[in-house]
Formats: structure tokens, C-alpha cells, sequence
């Protein structure tokens, strides 16, 4: 059965731009990419000393179970060359599972919709282009109405330079 998961992309070390292109087309053939958000530019969240990250969303369909799609998008980490941080560190890229259809999920690998998405503008926002109506599953709000009460101040459109 075909599913459909949003994921949240982050990058905030190397070339961030293509960090996050390259990851969006290497998540082929194991997921169909139907949309994306904007690439946002937005300050650091959890650990202030280190370089602002860039911040996007994706739709995808997939035929994969969660558990699945977590390890491919860990070793897709790796292979495009991420390296052991600390939490909440700096990360060449981070792919992050934030819903997965309607799944509420809370295992130890794994927890679904994403613990933290609801209070973090860097997810909220790119998010909010992509899926303003999808309701979560656990807050039975949606993600344009959980976007309200975040504070997305200097977070704003990434336009290259
Ligand atoms: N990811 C983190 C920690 N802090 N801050 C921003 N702005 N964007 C992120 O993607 C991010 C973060 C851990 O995954
Ligand atoms: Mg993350
Ligand atoms: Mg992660």
C-alpha cells in the first residue's frame, strides 16, 4: 500500500543549498517527491553557537513502513556525508519523519508525528507551504493553526546568493 509522509530537511554546514538539492533527489526511487516547500533561512534552535541552517519540507509517497524509512533516510545521511554531532549540533544534513499518513507511533526508534514539529518554526513553517491543512494527528489541529502560536520572527524566504 502506498503511503504518504512529510519529511523536514535541515543543513547548516558545507554548500547548504546543494545539501539539501542533493537529498531531495537522491530520495528516489524509494520515494515519489510531490511537493516541496521553499528553502527557508532560519537562526539556530537548541544550541545557539553555530552557523544558521537552511530549512525546507517535502511530500513523498512511499511504499515503505516507517521503520524502513527511517534507516534509508539515516544511511542517505551518511552517504551524502554527515558525520556524528552532538544534539542538536551542526549537521550537514538532518532528515527528520514528521508525519507518516494519520500513524501515531511511539516506539524507541521511532516516534510519529515528530515529538518537537509543533514547536519549532524551522519545521512549522516550510511545512505550512506544503500541508497548511493537514491535521495532526495527536493535537487535532492543523499545522497552519499550531503555526500560530510559534514565534517564526527572523525566519524568512532563502533566496541564494
Ligand atoms: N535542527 C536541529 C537543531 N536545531 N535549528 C534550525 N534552525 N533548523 C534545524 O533544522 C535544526 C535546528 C536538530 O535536528
Ligand atoms: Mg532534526
Ligand atoms: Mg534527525
Amino acid at each position: 500500500m502506498e503511503h504518504t509522509a512529510y519529511l523536514a530537511l535541515g543543513s547548516n554546514l558545507g554548500n547548504r543549498l546543494s545539501n539539501l538539492k542533493n537529498a531531495i533527489s537522491n530520495l528516489a526511487p524509494q520515494m515519489d517527491v510531490k511537493k516541496k516547500s521553499l528553502v527557508y533561512e532560519t537562526p539556530p534552535w537548541g544550541y545557539a553557537d553555530q552557523p544558521p541552517f537552511l530549512n525546507q519540507a517535502v511530500m513523498v509517497q512511499t511504499y515503505m513502513e516507517p521503520e524502513n524509512l527511517l534507516g534509508h533516510l539515516k544511511r542517505l545521511e551518511t552517504v551524502l556525508g554527515r558525520e556524528p554531532s552532538f544534539e542538536n549540533g551542526p549537521r550537514l544534513i538532518d532528515m527528520d519523519i514528521l508525519f507518516y499518513d494519520d500513524l501515531i507511533l511511539n516506539t524507541p526508534p521511532l516516534v510519529i508525528p515528530h515529538p518537537r514539529l509543533h514547536t519549532r518554526a524551522f519545521v512549522l513553517v516550510p511545512l505550512n507551504d506544503i500541508a497548511p491543512d493537514f491535521v495532526h494527528p495527536v493535537l487535532g489541529r492543523t499545522v497552519n493553526e499550531l503555526l500560530l502560536d510559534v514565534d517564526r520572527l527572523n525566519i524568512s524566504e532563502y533566496k541564494g546568493k
